[in-house]
């Protein structure tokens, strides 16, 4: 019997139940990913236990030394991986980070412009009703109607129309590279801030499968827990002008007392991006994303711009079975245990509610030792469950065949 189960037996079982439907279910989820035994053991430690609000041999409690070692290193590890001036390793989130930054750098009211929540971008960007909708001045660009890309020379219309106090760039739901250096000419043309929101793509950053921000971007935000395969929470990397406004906004700006435990495992996560097989993992990632496009191309799904050049695609649902919402789609793919989401697609005249996308990921499926030759696989199964227009039988025949497949690929973490 489990130490939780018996003191909590309602808890330890659906523990239980998650840690299974994890090994039995294929992730496609684009934003998520499994962390390492040694990542998963430092959130199950004692480091829980502590206040530390300050900052490394700044605090506002006693007992803090060995927290100060930590962070220390975890900070030292960010601005390691990410070339960076200055990093702050305490916000709980990506969105908690870009708030930091925004209260860093600008006056409630100030004008920022982010990519569009429909066409790819993040409810942090300026969605109307997220903080960062009602406290700042929001204008957004989009993406080209005919190649679903970001052109940058409208992005610079669009920026010179607006001229905001900081540009933003980043998505959450765009398969194609970001052109940071782009978008570092357009913000000293304008004479604006730029923050990088690299959540999705910063594993790939640093494994070298994907342009750097550093050298254009103010700031640079992300999230541990995607590509770069660490604990759920956000970072900021800064110039060092920066580095005393963000501290400031993280503590006591908008956070109380930071979480060791999530920080020990950003530093142990960081520790495993900087080793070099997690070149080869970034880049296993895209040429699993390539593989699984490829495969659903060849299928006849129309994919948003394509194809991809990162970890993600967006299907159009709409290209096989006009009636078909992502919402009915990803229920019948999580039956069958392909676990994926429903995205709006850029012009998308459903709502987010149904959606006429799919958008689907490969970092999971990549930690678990996936190749190529197993996206065919995955492409197939999809093709089967969605052509068969989610029939019973079909779901349970693949749920058989995806339960017995995940068998050959355990979680690490999971791993005897
Ligand atoms: N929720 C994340 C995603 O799925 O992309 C973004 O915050």
């Amino acid at each position: 019997m489990g130490i939780i189960e018996k003191v909590d037996p309602q808890i330890a079982a659906a523990i239980d139940a998650e840690v299974a439907r994890q090994a039995h279910t294929i992730e496609l989820i684009a934003s998520e990913n499994h962390v390492s035994a040694p990542v998963l053991a430092a959130l199950g430690t004692v480091l829980t236990d502590k206040y530390a609000e300050g900052s490394p041999g700044r605090r506002y409690y006693r007992g803090c030394d060995n927290i100060d070692t930590i962070e220390r290193l975890c900070i030292d590890r960010a601005k390691a991986l990410f070339g960076a001036d200055h990093a702050n390793v305490q916000p709980h989130s990506g969105t908690s980070a870009n708030l930091a930054v925004y209260m860093a750098a600008l006056k409630p009211g100030a004008k920022i412009m982010g990519m569009r929540l429909d066409h790819g971008g993040h409810l942090s960007h300026g969605m109307k009703i997220n903080f960062s909708g009602m406290w700042y001045a929001v204008s957004h660009y989009g993406v080209d109607r005919q190649s679903e890309r970001l052109e940058m020379d409208q992005v610079r219309q669009a920026v010179l129309a607006e001229r905001p106090d900081m540009l933003i760039a980043g998505a959450s739901a765009y398969p194609r590279t970001i052109d940071f250096a782009a978008f570092g000419r357009i913000a000293q043309e304008v004479g604006c801030l730029l923050l990088a929101d690299v959540a999705h793509i910063a594993g790939l950053i640093v494994g070298g499968v994907h342009p750097h921000p550093m050298p254009y971007a103010d700031f640079v935000t992300t999230t541990n827990h995607k590509t770069l395969r660490g604990p759920r929470g956000g970072i900021i990397l800064c110039r060092k002008q920066f580095a005393k406004a963000v501290d400031q906004a993280v503590f006591p700006g908008m956070q109380g007392g930071p979480l060791p435990h999530v920080i020990a495992a950003k530093a142990i996560a960081f520790h495993e991006a900087m080793q070099p097989e997690f070149k080869w993992y970034a880049a296993a990632i895209v040429a699993n994303a390539k593989a699984l496009a490829d495969a659903l191309l060849a299928h006849g799904w129309r994919l948003v711009t394509g194809g991809t050049d990162n970890h993600m695609m967006l299907v159009d649902l709409r290209s096989r079975d006009p009636e078909l919402t992502g919402d009915v789609a990803s229920g019948w793919l999580a039956e069958a245990g392909i676990i994926s989401n429903k995205n709006m697609i850029p012009f998308d005249p459903r709502t987010t509610k149904d959606t006429s996308g799919l958008r689907f990921g490969t970092p999971a499926v990549t930690t678990r030792g996936m190749r190529p030759d197993q996206m065919a696989q995955l492409a197939q199964w999809i093709d089967d469950i969605l052509t068969s227009h989610g029939n019973q039988e079909m779901i349970t025949k693949v749920a058989g065949a995806v339960e017995e497949f995940c068998r050959e690929f355990p979680i690490p973490a999971q791993r005897g």
